[in-house]
């Protein structure tokens, strides 16, 4: 679908028509647009930009830490501090809050992102991301790093931008599920579909099959069953599909459907998983559902989970919904 509504013009409508963004949440979903397009320079210039390879220091996760990931990170804190419509912003790359400063008015939301999801990818080419999350900061005084652990549910806008063959921003603020692609000529934004739906059923599984031994019988069996194909108790072959970059893999499931797991498994105990809730499985989680879609973590809603740390993980199961309830099904 070629049109020529642009993301400002989606968000003036969402905002008119249907009241469900107010100025200063279309505003901020603006800017972070904006850095989405800024980094997507950045990671497409590459090695020629001199930002490949690791940047020699470790994020809060004890993960080594790539040039663009910092880039990235600096390039949504300096966009976003200044509006007026933050109180303040979370990062995977920042161990505590980042209070948006004394000298610029603080606003009424709360911005949360992986500035640049799938790192490993990004030194061989492969599609990567940033995903966002937006909370309302809850009434009272300065705000604080408890001001952030609020479920899921309670997300006013989440999204990601893609940096794959094309650049993709993919948004909802409660009313479906919009893709915008970057006009490079334009240097804007186009809506090219709305109403993003996800096949209830599948026949394709995103896993990263190299941990099969360490994981929980519930996902073995799934797996075991999608892999036995026709002759199996499915009944039907499936594909498999692993980008190991969540943005790439849930934008392949939010366009032709698809399962994706990466569940707990024995490597790390005492982790519920390897993804994090509050920037990764919630924005994820959400537009999944907007989408039609379903995302757990086995036992419950990942959107009703109550946090208790900022950088918490989770395990996640989300997509087609019929396979998310079966799998979810199999735990119980
Ligand atoms: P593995 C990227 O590092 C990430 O956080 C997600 O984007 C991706 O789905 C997952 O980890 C890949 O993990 O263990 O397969 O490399």
């Amino acid at each position: 679908m070629a049109s020529n509504v642009s993301l400002t013009r989606y968000l003036v409508e969402q905002q008119r028509v249907n009241g469900l963004i107010p100025a200063q949440l279309r505003l901020l979903l603006e800017v972070v647009a904006r850095s989405c397009k800024s980094i997507s320079q950045a990671v497409n210039k590459g090695a020629l930009g001199g930002v490949l390879g690791t940047a020699e220091s470790e994020n809060v996760q004890g993960e080594i830490q790539k040039k663009l990931d910092i880039i990235a990170n600096e390039v949504l804190i300096e966009a976003n501090e200044w509006g007026g419509n933050l109180a303040a912003m979370a990062s995977e790359e920042m161990e505590g809050i980042y209070v948006v400063p004394n000298r610029y008015p603080q606003g009424e939301y709360l911005l949360l992102f992986d500035p640049l999801d799938g790192s490993s990818n990004i030194d061989v080419n492969v599609s990567i991301g940033t995903i966002f999350s937006v909370l309302r900061k809850p009434e009272g005084s300065q705000v604080s790093e408890q001001d952030f652990l609020q479920q899921g549910a309670k997300q006013v806008a989440a999204g990601y931008c893609v940096y794959g063959p094309q650049t993709t921003l993919v948004l909802t603020v409660g009313n479906g599920v919009a893709m915008f692609t970057l006009d490079r000529e334009q240097g804007s934004f186009v809506l090219t579909q709305e109403n993003v739906q996800v096949p209830p059923d599948t026949q394709e599984f995103a896993i990263n099959m190299s941990n099969m031994r360490h994981w929980d019988a519930p996902i073995k069996r799934y797996v075991d069953e999608c892999l036995a194909g026709k002759e199996g108790p499915r009944g039907k072959d499936f594909n498999m599909r692993w980008i190991a970059s969540m943005v790439a893999d849930v934008h392949r499931i939010l366009t032709r459907g698809g399962i994706f797991m990466y569940p707990w498994d024995k490597r790390e105990p005492t982790k519920p998983g390897k993804l994090r809730l509050m920037y990764e499985a919630n924005p994820m989680g959400w537009l999944i559902e907007q989408a039609g879609g379903a995302a757990t973590n086995g036992k419950e809603r990942i959107l009703d989970i109550q946090p208790t740390q900022l950088h918490q993980r989770v395990s996640v199961i989300l997509g087609s919904k019929n396979e998310v309830e079966r799998v979810s099904s199999y735990h119980a």
